[in-house]
């Protein structure tokens, strides 16, 4: 059974604002990316990431990276954010999140924005929970089981939610089927679409 905790609209539309400011602080110092996959196969979302590590998809496969691919560091992860993780870890029954790093996606507002089921296995440590926040656009989420082959449900995500991947549900099969355009609060995201940012304890 997949259980995951969704904390609807949690966050404020302050905080949404305050977390999308947040996100274009970063990309100053880490710009958005279009990454590859291990296949070469550009991803249909662009990412970026904050903390001591950030998460890096090339040629090379998937792993957490200490620098960019322009060989920067990555930008610390700001105490607020790290704040909040550890209060909705809390809020999940885990008492000592390490907030390592937090991914950052954004999906432009196009039919074209999605992202292939997929098992987050990338961590070093597969048991603390994963910490999504969702902002702009709604989102149709696909959740399955342990295995690919496992049936799936939708649900929505929307902006100001919480998801909470954790226990059981960690290593479950998620992906993003579809972007849902024009239904952000307005005047979040200039040009529409959905920012989604993971926090994760790597190590
Ligand atoms: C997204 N999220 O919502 C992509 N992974 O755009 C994820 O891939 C994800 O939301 C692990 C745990 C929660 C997630
Ligand atoms: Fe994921």
């Amino acid at each position: 059974m997949t259980i995951m905790l969704h904390l609807k609209g949690i966050l404020t539309i302050d905080q949404q604002i305050r977390l999308v400011e947040m996100c274009r602080e970063i990309a100053t110092v880490a710009p958005f990316i279009t990454p590859v996959m291990p296949s070469g196969q550009p991803f249909n979302c662009q990412q970026t990431s904050c903390g001591q590590v950030g998460w890096t998809s090339d040629r090379e496969g998937y792993r957490y990276s200490r620098t960019q691919p322009n060989g920067r560091a990555f930008p610390a992860m700001p105490d607020s954010l790290a704040d909040l993780a550890i209060y909705v870890a809390r809020l999940a029954g885990e008492q000592s999140y390490i907030p390592d790093t937090c991914l950052i996606n954004y999906y432009p507002a196009t039919v074209k924005s999605k992202l292939g089921l997929h098992q987050d296995n990338t961590e070093v440590n597969l048991s603390p929970a994963i910490i999504s926040i969702s902002i702009g656009d709604d989102c149709e989420f696909l959740v399955g089981g342990t295995k690919r082959s496992d049936p799936t449900k939708s649900i929505i995500l929307r902006s100001g939610d919480i998801l909470v991947m954790h226990g059981q549900s960690r290593l479950a099969y998620h992906g993003v089927k579809q972007i849902i355009p024009n239904t952000a609060p307005k005047s979040l995201l200039k040009n529409g679409g959905r920012l989604n940012m993971t926090i994760r304890q790597v190590f």
